[in-house]
């Protein structure tokens, strides 16, 4: 790594705020800010793992810095696989989290089947190599939002095995079963395994 610094190729506070303790005196994670790139990242592949790559590759090949970046979709069964690759803008452009979950309860009226993953895949250019490490999260779309954490989706997104939504749960008990926790979980192994 150069310098040990890894730059976390994205334009979202949020994955910043969730990845930050997960990788807080592992290694030293840097900004876009901190190399002048624009926060705005080119994304226009056709699947999360294009996405993931695009991201990261635009900052290698642009700053020449190891860095990373993740790309998640949240994944509706009933809708077939919809929003996916769309979530960040599924209401259209320019529309916020509130909308995005408006049309996803709208499009859900009625459908008894409501199971849904987030699907999370990182993507690491280290030394010019990539290397993919992704996550998943089971679970069901609730009928009405519950929760003020999180982000994105969370109020509606109960995982398996719980009674609350992502957005009911506190930072650290989503990191522990998110998509993106294990996938961060899974960049830490590598990257401390090349230590030893
Ligand atoms: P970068 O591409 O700059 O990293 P982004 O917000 O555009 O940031 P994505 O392209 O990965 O990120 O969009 C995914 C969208 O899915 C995101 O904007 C949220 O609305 C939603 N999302 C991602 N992770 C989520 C999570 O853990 N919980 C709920 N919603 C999430």
């Amino acid at each position: 790594m150069n310098g040990n610094r890894l730059i976390f190729a994205t334009g979202n506070p949020n994955k910043i705020r969730e990845v930050h303790e997960l990788l807080e005196g592992i290694f030293e994670v840097g900004g876009l800010q901190d190399i002048g790139c624009p926060f705005d990242l080119p994304e226009t592949s056709p699947t999360i793992e294009g996405n993931a790559q695009q991201k990261a590759r635009y900052v290698f090949e642009n700053y020449g810095v190891d860095c990373f970046s993740e790309d998640t979709g949240l994944e509706i069964e009933a809708l077939n696989g919809e929003p996916g690759v769309n979530s960040a803008h599924f209401a259209g452009e320019g529309r916020n989290a509130q909308d995005n979950m408006d049309l996803v309860l709208r499009k859900m009226a009625g459908e008894a089947n409501r199971k849904a993953r987030f699907y999370t895949v990182i993507a690491l250019i280290l030394n010019g190599e990539e290397h993919l490490f992704e996550g998943i999260a089971e679970g069901t779309i609730r009928h009405v939002p519950s929760g003020i954490g999180g982000f994105g989706y969370d109020p509606i997104f109960q995982p398996n095995g719980f009674e609350h939504t992502f957005a009911e749960l506190t930072k650290q008990e989503k990191n522990e079963i998110s998509h993106r926790g294990q996938a961060v979980r899974k960049l830490v192994k590598f990257l401390t395994s090349l230590n030893h």
